[in-house]
């Protein structure tokens, strides 16, 4: 869910806790970051709570916060936080979101070289500064420059899990006005892609200056760029654009066409329509001599009258998708409906927020027929990993919840962590008792490709793992993927029948789109799970399936489509 307040409030505790992290403060960032968590994942309505005087009710939130978060919802702002702000340069808090940079590091470059924003920090780097300062050196001179060009390409693009609730909140709004007659999201929010610059909506309308003044007016805009008969663009509150056309009903189509791109897919379908001496534009696609329109009412008639199978939006990035959709060779893409449950589930047991049966009925409600309880295992501490003892009471506990639900399996599982040499760190008895183990990296991510690729496929020559988790490590706009011999991995996955999971948590998308492509050019199979860390995380199982999807992805190239009997033969 996604409400405008809980995210309003929740950002303003998300910066009490940087603040305090630059103030030194050890345990209460924590409690701050805790507590705006868990508002921005709730699904009820802050609003509601504070009206029902029930926001103490909310995890971590005790009295302390409640009452800052009364004086948001009352005023708008807070004083607390006004006052903490007074205390730091404006900077200071956006060099905290650079890689490798702690509050500590900050504060000692403020108090030494005056540091108060990112450009000072870059020219400081640039100009050899840094290394003179104690407990800095050349090489951490180094990754400060490295790592401030990553967060600048970085900032740039949004998250798709961030921003697919807001346009299609969007989307929605607009399209109860009677004046809406049809609308689209288009561009690479409905092609689906990871990140998104910014969102494009069209629409065909009776009355386009009564929808721009309801457009320019929601409650989400921040900031009216520019507002016009045919076209507006708005900000919201996290600075995300989005740009609003109309179109005329008997060019809606290629409008759609064109505003969807992306424009290297529209740029090969423009030399298709040139050899037919045609002209492929937003407005049609008309013929060169007599101007006569050939397709422009609907997308579809567009790619057939260029004799091509139509091209689900998700495909259209010319990798491959037009020479296939011309010999009649598209993927018949994965829907999310084929999907029977989810292998990769944390609950409170480790870091999660839920118990086993608040995440098996809220999966149960989504229609899965099984869902894997997938814990950290021991090493992983940070994560309040399980011990041996633990999952016995675990299993028991599974067994329990199976007893009184119907409809739907919860299998027991583990994800387990594989260490610098690909062992892993649950012991043989109990995987061998286990219905799905899944095995990660969480570490030593600067190893060598060399050492990273051994240490992986040691640990799938392990007879107890199903599933490789999350393979590539990466976190979109936070970490690279760590290097590592992919080509080598799906190798191992065919011989040892190893799954590649697509994790499907908004930051990871791990396997991504173009690595799922490759990784169906071999005999292995793929599956999608949300790796959820609470109930509200379930529904990501959209984004791997979009990733998926992206990947050319047949039903078929998917474990959790079988149904439980045939996963069950699988693993
Ligand atoms: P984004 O916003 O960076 O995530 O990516 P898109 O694909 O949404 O790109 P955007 O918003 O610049 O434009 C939306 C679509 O409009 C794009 O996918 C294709 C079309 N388009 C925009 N500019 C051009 C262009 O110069 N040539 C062509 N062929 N198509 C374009
Ligand atoms: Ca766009
Ligand atoms: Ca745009
Ligand atoms: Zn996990």
């Amino acid at each position: 869910m996604s409400f405008i307040m809980n995210n309003k409030v929740a950002n303003k505790l998300f910066e009490i806790a940087d603040l305090l992290e630059l103030k030194g403060s050890q345990f209460k960032p924590r409690a701050y970051r805790r507590a705006a968590q868990n508002i921005v994942n709730s699904s009820t309505d802050i609003i509601e709570s504070y009206e029902n005087d029930k926001l103490q009710e909310i995890e971590g939130v005790g009295e302390s916060i409640a009452s800052k978060v009364r004086e948001i919802i009352e005023t708008g702002s807070l004083e607390y936080l006004e006052d903490l702000r007074k205390q730091f340069p404006e900077g200071l808090q956006e060099m905290m979101d650079i890689q490798g940079l702690g509050p500590k590091s900050l504060m000692k470059l403020y108090k030494e070289l005056n540091i108060k924003n990112i450009e000072e920090l870059e020219k400081a780097a640039k100009n050899k500064k840094i290394r003179e300062i104690e407990g800095f050196g050349e090489k951490s001179e180094k990754n400060i420059l490295k790592n401030i060009n990553m967060y600048k390409k970085f900032q740039e693009r949004f998250l798709l899990g961030n921003i697919l609730p807001i346009a299609k909140k969007i989307e929605s709004k607009l399209s109860e006005l009677e004046e809406v007659e049809r609308i689209n999201l288009a561009g690479s929010i409905r092609r689906m892609k990871e990140t998104i610059g910014d969102v494009d909506i069209l629409i065909i309308s009776t009355n386009p200056d009564k929808v721009m003044d309801y457009f320019t007016g929601l409650e989400e805009v921040e900031r009216v760029v520019s507002k016009g008969h045919t076209r507006s663009t708005i900000i919201t509150a996290n600075k995300l654009s989005i740009d609003l056309r109309v179109v005329e009903a008997k060019s809606y189509g290629s409008a759609l066409q064109y505003f969807t791109g992306s424009k290297e897919h529209n740029i090969k379908l423009r030399s298709i329509a040139l050899d037919k001496n045609w002209k492929l534009s937003e407005y049609g696609l008309i013929d060169k001599d007599s101007m006569d329109t050939i397709a422009s009412e609907q997308e579809k008639d567009i790619y057939s009258s260029l004799e091509l199978d139509y091209i689900e939006p998700e495909l259209r990035e010319d990798r491959g998708e037009i020479e296939a959709a011309r010999e009649g060779k598209l993927p018949q893409l994965i829907k999310i409906e084929d999907i029977q449950g989810d292998l990769h589930i944390h609950t409170k047991w480790s870091e999660g927020s839920n118990s086993i049966e608040e995440m098996a009925q809220a999966a149960k409600k989504k229609g899965y027929k099984y869902l894997a309880i997938c814990d950290h295992a021991e090493t992983l501490q940070v994560a309040s990993g399980l011990t041996s003892e633990e999952i016995r009471t675990q299993m028991k506990e599974i067994n329990q919840v199976n007893k009184n639900i119907e409809g739907i399996t919860i299998l027991s599982g583990i994800e387990a962590n594989i260490d610098s040499e690909g062992n892993i760190d649950v012991k043989k008895k109990i995987l061998k008792d286990l219905d799905v183990v899944l095995a990660s990296v969480h570490s030593g991510f600067k190893s060598s490709e060399k050492k990273m690729t051994d240490r992986i496929i040691n640990a799938m020559h392990n007879d107890y793992i199903h599933i490789l988790g999350h393979p590539t490590g990466r976190m979109l706009n936070k970490r690279e993927p760590y290097s590592v011999n992919l080509k080598k991995v799906f190798e191992a996955a065919e011989d040892l029948g190893i799954i590649l999971e697509i994790n499907a948590f908004p930051e990871r998308l791990d396997l991504n789109d173009v690595n799922c492509k490759n990784a169906k050019n071999y005999d292995l199979l793929m599956c999608i799970n949300t790796d959820s860390h609470h109930v509200e995380h379930l529904r990501f199982m959209e984004y791997g399936i979009a990733t998926a999807r992206r990947g050319w992805l047949e039903p078929k190239n998917v474990a959790n489509t079988l149904d439980l009997k045939e996963l069950r033969k699988l693993l």
